[in-house]
């Protein structure tokens, strides 16, 4: 809390449409401000309400505003309102003018979460993309990160180096998808121009993103989608067909292609079942030896018939064949492991970074060092 105000006032529900909204009054005048301005059905002061329990009644400032204060904690209330923005606004006002300090709810959380992890679980949850990112993220909340790297510091601290260098890797293995809980895995779909990219990507998420034509040079610039793929977030990038060109315009996109599928974390490379043209194709296969392989077209008549395996699969993007399994493929790819209900998954670079020092002190045998690394991810000893 600020030293020069009384109390800080955030805003805990995000802003826009919604049934309710939270704002949370916190600090050692907290309570006498709320008594002014919240009319309590039943009469009490807020100073006399136990923690965690709640009081309804209506907002002064407001006419008609029915609301319901929970005491969340000795000096913490939480006013639970209408939501949208007017009686949010309304509320935030004269909790201002009682003498509170408005503050961010970032600022709040880095004031108010426990500890760190929980507090960048709280952060991460509210830009979490899909439900299962979520799910991962609640179990970090509850603690199964936490837990895990005190198991190790415990192993660290008699001496069980073999055992805790062999559970730093594990929750290592699991950092990627960690960090890719908000932030999408970035799948990049290449080939030479006209192979059915575009259509492809359509195809996967299901609606007309891209512009499809059948002359070659149609997209340029890179186009994206983001989508869910077996619960993970992922980003989608189409990009302007791999050739040699003499137009700046496609040259240039043949530019910003190359600059994606250099930082992406996975290239699917998209060749033309109906087209025979192998040594291009091992051309650009050579360039992308990880690369996903996709024959399209092979709805076409005299297309190629190749085997389906896992790092080669057949689709159609006009008829939908193979779609549902290159999506399959896809998320195998991106997550081969992923991680058991309630299993510590890092998904901070700081988190990540930590680990990974304890683990190279692990296998320094500096059993000390690697504990210091895992003190600055854990909460303080007293806390544990
Ligand atoms: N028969 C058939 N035609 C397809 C398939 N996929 C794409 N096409 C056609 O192939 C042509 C090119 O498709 P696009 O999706 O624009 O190809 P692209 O790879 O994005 O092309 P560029 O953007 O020029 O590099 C269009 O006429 C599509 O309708 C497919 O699976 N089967
Ligand atoms: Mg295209």
């Amino acid at each position: 809390m600020s030293p020069d105000r009384s109390f800080d006032v955030s805003v805990l529900t995000p802003p826009g449409r919604g049934a309710l909204a939270t704002v949370v009054a916190a600090g050692s005048d907290a309570a006498a401000a709320l008594d002014r301005l919240f009319r309590s059905a039943a009469g009490v002061s807020m100073a006399n309400v136990k923690v965690g329990r709640i009081s309804y009644g209506h907002w002064s400032s407001q006419q008609g505003e029915e609301v319901v204060v929970c005491r969340a904690g000795e000096r913490e209330f939480d006013i639970h309102c209408h939501g949208g923005t007017a009686a949010v606004a309304a509320i935030v006002e004269s909790l201002v003018d009682a003498g509170g300090k408005l503050v961010d709810w970032r600022a709040w959380l880095a004031g108010h979460a426990p500890d760190a992890i929980r507090r960048a679980a709280l952060e991460a949850l509210a830009d979490a993309r899909t439900e299962r990112a979520a799910v991962v993220l609640l179990d970090q909340l509850a603690g199964a990160l936490a837990h895990e790297l005190q198991a190790i510091h415990a192993e660290l601290a008699r001496g069980e180096l073999a055992a805790a260098a062999s559970a730093l890797r594990e929750l290592g293995t699991r950092a990627s998808v960690g960090l890719h809980l908000v932030t999408p895995f970035q799948v990049v779909l290449a080939g030479r121009p006209n192979v059915g990219k575009s259509s492809l990507i359509n195809a996967l998420v299901g609606y007309q993103r891209a512009i499809v034509f059948s002359e070659p040079g149609t997209t340029r610039d890179v186009v994206t989608a983001v989508t869910a793929i077996d619960g993970w977030p992922v980003e989608l990038s189409d990009t302007a067909g791999l050739r040699e060109t003499f137009d700046p315009v496609e040259e240039a996109g043949g530019r910003l292609a190359r600059e994606r599928l250099d930082r992406c974390d996975l290239v699917v490379l998209v060749f033309d079942a109906s087209e025979a043209s192998p040594d291009d194709d091992r051309r650009l296969q050579d360039g992308f030896p990880e690369a996903l392989v996709v024959y399209n077209k092979c709805d076409v008549v005299g297309a190629r018939a190749l085997a389906d395996t896992a790092s080669q699969r057949m689709t159609s993007a006009v008829s939908g064949a193979g779609i549902k399994a290159l999506v399959a493929e896809i998320g195998r790819r991106l997550v081969p492991t992923p991680p058991q209900a309630g299993a510590g998954v890092p998904f901070t670079r700081g988190q990540v970074d930590g680990i990974e020092r304890a683990l190279a002190a692990v296998e320094q045998n500096d059993a000390v060092l690697a504990m210091q690394s895992l003190e600055t991810l854990l909460p303080p000893a007293r806390d544990r």
